[in-house]
Order: structure tokens, then C-alpha cells, then sequence
């Protein structure tokens, strides 16, 4: 997949392109990253992007001219791809639009807005959606861009590695990830539960599906409400429950 990243701080993208999963990813041609600074096309020789909203107001806007020459510069190096702007108008995104969006066959043309944002006429000619990445205002569409690339990137097969794997059962399903433990056996006086060491992987499974659902059901019950729980985890329930009355009787 390819991730086109239009922005005014192209040293943020670029330096996000070349570290981690990403870096690797590009390295191994799974996935390509590259950013357009939208200041390369200002057309005044001060390079002026931004200019004060018609109606008056505070703030500024950016200028229309220059983010249209780069999105269309961006369409004509990768004319199939879908345009999206990062803004806290925009569709959430979430899981289920990140695996949306990595099924596409079409790469990723974002843009990243600052100061107020755009020029309205942009966007209408422009965008064909926007996406927010939450319900919150930061100073610029870039941190978002991140935010969708390292998503989306990720359940790119191959790009996490063959020995990592999404687990598409987290969150997909409405369910947190069960707890991790790794070495030393104990540490602070905290022991790691013994069945992750007896070597038997049907009760690590089902121990892991215990985890999982008892970390939804008391770190996100919004989620735990959501979910439809089948034969086995009804079962894993009801031990817990039990369990619990164990506890309170003693
Ligand atoms: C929040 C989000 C976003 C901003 C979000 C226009 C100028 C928008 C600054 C930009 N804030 N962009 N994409 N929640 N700020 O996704």
C-alpha cells in the first residue's frame, strides 16, 4: 500500500517513515511512504500557505492554491489513490476502518491541515473523505496521519514480521488483548500465574481467553456490553463467577 503524507512538517512524516515497523516495511516493499511539503507550492516568494479568513475571526487559514497544486501533484504520482483529510469533522477512525481501508488495493493521499484548517473550496473539490482520530483538537492532521499509517500498516501482511501476527481477535471482536508476562519469573515480588509455565497450550488458550475477557469486562464495559459471547467463554464466565463466589464466602 502507499501512504502519500501532504503536510507543512514534512521532518515529522519523514522522520515517522524512517524508524520502526514502517521503516521496515518500506525496506522490504510492502508498503511505500512519502511526503509532499506543501509549502514547495507557494507561489509569492515569501512562500506563503496561510492567509486570514474572510468574515474576520482569529486564526488563519490555509490558502487554497497551494494544497490544491500539491494534491494534484500527489494524484498524478499515484492517480488511483483515495484522498482523505485528517480533521476532527471527519468519519472516526477505529479498528474496523483501519482494516477497511488496508483491503483497499488503492494507496492513501492525506493531508494534514494546520492553523484553522482549510479552504472549504479545497475540500469539495478535493477529498473524497475525512476521517478524525478522535474527539479532540490538536494543532495539526499530522499525528493523525500517523495514527492511520501505523493501523493501517500493520495488518499489511508481511509488514509485522513472520513471526508476529496481528491478532485480529483483539478489538475486532470487541475484546481486549489478555495480560503479558515475560521474564523473570517474578519480579517485585509478583509471580507470573503458574499455568503459563506448565507447558499445557489448551489451558494457556483457554487462561488467555479468561484474560481477555475479564480485562474487557472490567477496563471497558462499554465494549464487554457489546460482545456475544459463545459456548466456551459463557462457560469461562460462569467458572469466574464462581470463582468469585468462592472468594466472598471465605
Ligand atoms: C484533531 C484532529 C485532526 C486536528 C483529529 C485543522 C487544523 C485540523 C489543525 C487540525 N485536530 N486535526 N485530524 N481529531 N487539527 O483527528
Amino acid at each position: 500500500m502507499d501512504f502519500m503524507v501532504l503536510s507543512l512538517f514534512p521532518e515529522l512524516i519523514n522522520a515517522f517513515f524512517q524508524n520502526g515497523m514502517i521503516s521496515r516495511g518500506i525496506e522490504n516493499n510492502l508498503i511505500t511512504g512519502h511526503c509532499i511539503n506543501i509549502r514547495d507550492f507557494s507561489t509569492d516568494r515569501h512562500n506563503t500557505v496561510d492567509d486570514r479568513p474572510y468574515g474576520g475571526g482569529s486564526g488563519m487559514v490555509m490558502k487554497p492554491e497551494p494544497l490544491n497544486a500539491a494534491v494534484l501533484c500527489a494524484k498524478s504520482r499515484a492517480p488511483e489513490s483515495k484522498v482523505i483529510l485528517l480533521t476532527p469533522q471527519g468519519n472516526k477512525f477505529n479498528q474496523e476502518k483501519a482494516l477497511q481501508l488496508a483491503g483497499l488495493q488503492q494507496g492513501l493521499i492525506l493531508i494534514c491541515g494546520r492553523y484553522e484548517g482549510i479552504d472549504e473550496r479545497v475540500y469539495s473539490l478535493l477529498v473524497d473523505e475525512e476521517i478524525s482520530i478522535g474527539d479532540y483538537v490538536m494543532t495539526g492532521g499530522e499525528l493523525g496521519a500517523m495514527v492511520m499509517i501505523d493501523t493501517i500498516a500493520r495488518l499489511i501482511p508481511g509488514v509485522l514480521g513472520s513471526e508476529e501476527s496481528f491478532r485480529s481477535d483483539s478489538f475486532m471482536d470487541d475484546r481486549l488483548e489478555y495480560a503479558h508476562y515475560t521474564r523473570p519469573e517474578e519480579f517485585e515480588g509478583q509471580k507470573i500465574p503458574d499455568i503459563l509455565l506448565s507447558g499445557n497450550h489448551e489451558k494457556i488458550r483457554q487462561w488467555r481467553k479468561k484474560s481477555s475477557l475479564q480485562r474487557t469486562f472490567l477496563k471497558r464495559p462499554d465494549l464487554f456490553e457489546k460482545t456475544v459471547l459463545n459456548a466456551e467463554e459463557k462457560k469461562i464466565v460462569r467458572q469466574w463467577c464462581r470463582e468469585l463466589e468462592t472468594l466472598a464466602r471465605e
